[in-house]
């Protein structure tokens, strides 16, 4: 791909008000933008998502950088690659830090995709050219999310995801559900529950949700298995998944009837497809998880929700719905419900250079 320089920009930005879930607060938001250069002077965009601190998944700012800057970095200046599907397998070689790959992968993806002067979101296969947009709840209060979903409805979000865990679920969800007979709505535990809890999670099942995010352990499918036999709700695992074979597994068992696929939870796009193509083959729907993410993995997420098996409005908002200002230019608007994808080279959307300034906390750069 002749690459001539890889850049590491690690930024921090404020939320407009903060994203809650029983796991803690997020604020503030750490991450890494990764620009890959090559010797045309073509440049891609990949994104880290991996938080300040492990508690959704074991990575952190501070690994992912370890694992970029000594290994991934490293392996991709000693092995010259032709296709991203390439860096991908030599990742392999490396045991996890999904975060980290991807962050390195999907860079290299854009860069490959603006070198074929093609937007990514056809080189990955992807079919539509607008995708439906779903946002998240995420507060400890029914009277903010209340307010928060009546404005949400007005900016087009075609479903609503809530955040919900065993002292905010059942009248909680019981309210919404009185003003919005209709709305598409889903919820997500972030791993809130255990088996113990079967009757709460059984109560739900009346409130005629879309589905049941992760409700059980983060790295389980067994006991999902169980759950998804007691209960009417399709559950849908995010944190259960981090590779292929864990798709093919939990499929296999009835741990889940959808997925929630996020790039950098299962190491970049090239798995991401795979698990794709592998749902579609068995007809399991799959939308495209969010990360209270910047623009560029934002960008990614459009083009891999392009594809023709995500048929279920994803977690992709506005660019306004976690920033005062992006770091990409256009930012990502939602219209009527749809954010439309991109027809221009690569991610098709460009750096706001200033505001990565603004946010910048420091910067590396590895020459070739
Ligand atoms: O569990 O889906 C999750 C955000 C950060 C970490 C985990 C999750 C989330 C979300 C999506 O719920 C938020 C978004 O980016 O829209
Ligand atoms: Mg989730």
């Amino acid at each position: 791909m002749n690459i001539a320089r890889i850049e590491l920009y690690i930024i921090q930005m404020p939320l407009k008000s903060p994203f809650l879930t029983h796991l803690g607060a997020v604020e503030s938001r750490e991450g890494i933008i990764v620009k890959v250069t090559d010797k045309a002077g073509l440049s891609g965009y990949g994104e880290g998502v991996a938080f300040s601190t492990p508690w959704y998944t074991e990575e952190t700012v501070k690994t992912s950088l370890h694992m970029l800057t000594d290994v991934l970095i490293p392996l991709i200046k000693e092995h010259p690659i032709k296709r991203p599907e390439e860096a991908a397998q030599l990742f392999q070689a490396i045991r996890r830090n999904n975060m980290a790959k991807s962050a390195l992968e999907t860079a290299l993806w854009d860069l490959y995709a603006k070198q074929e002067s093609s937007p990514l979101a056809k080189i990955l296969g992807g079919t539509r050219s607008k995708i439906a947009s779903g946002v998240v709840v995420a507060t400890d209060s029914t009277a903010k999310a209340l307010q928060q979903i009546e404005q949400y409805l007005v900016e087009g979000y075609q479903r609503i995801k809530v955040k919900i865990n065993p002292k905010q679920d059942y009248s909680f969800l019981a309210e919404i559900r009185k003003l919005y007979p209709e709305l598409p709505i889903m919820v997500d535990a972030n791993s809130a529950y255990t088996l113990k809890d079967i009757d709460r999670l059984k109560a739900l099942d009346e409130l005629n949700l879309l589905m049941i995010e992760q409700p059980l352990a983060h790295d389980d499918i067994i006991e999902h298995a169980i759950l998804q036999k007691e209960i009417r709700t399709p559950i849908c695992l995010d944190e259960s998944i981090v590779t292929f074979e864990d798709a093919k597994k939990a499929i296999e068992l009835g741990s889940c009837q959808v997925i929630n696929i996020k790039v950098g939870r299962v190491g970049g796009l090239f798995e991401a497809k795979c698990i794709h193509d592998y749902c579609m083959s068995k007809d399991i729907p799959v939308w495209c998880g969010g990360m209270i993410e910047f623009g560029i993995s934002r960008a990614h997420n459009i083009a891999l929700a392009s594809l023709q098996g995500f048929t279920i409005p994803g977690d992709i908002s506005a660019s306004s719905r976690f920033w005062e200002e992006d770091i990409i230019l256009p930012e990502v608007q939602v219209n009527k419900g749809y954010v439309q994808v991109p027809n221009t080279p690569g991610i098709g959307f460009s750096l706001n250079e200033k505001r990565l300034q603004e946010a910048l906390l420091s910067k590396k750069t590895f020459a070739f």
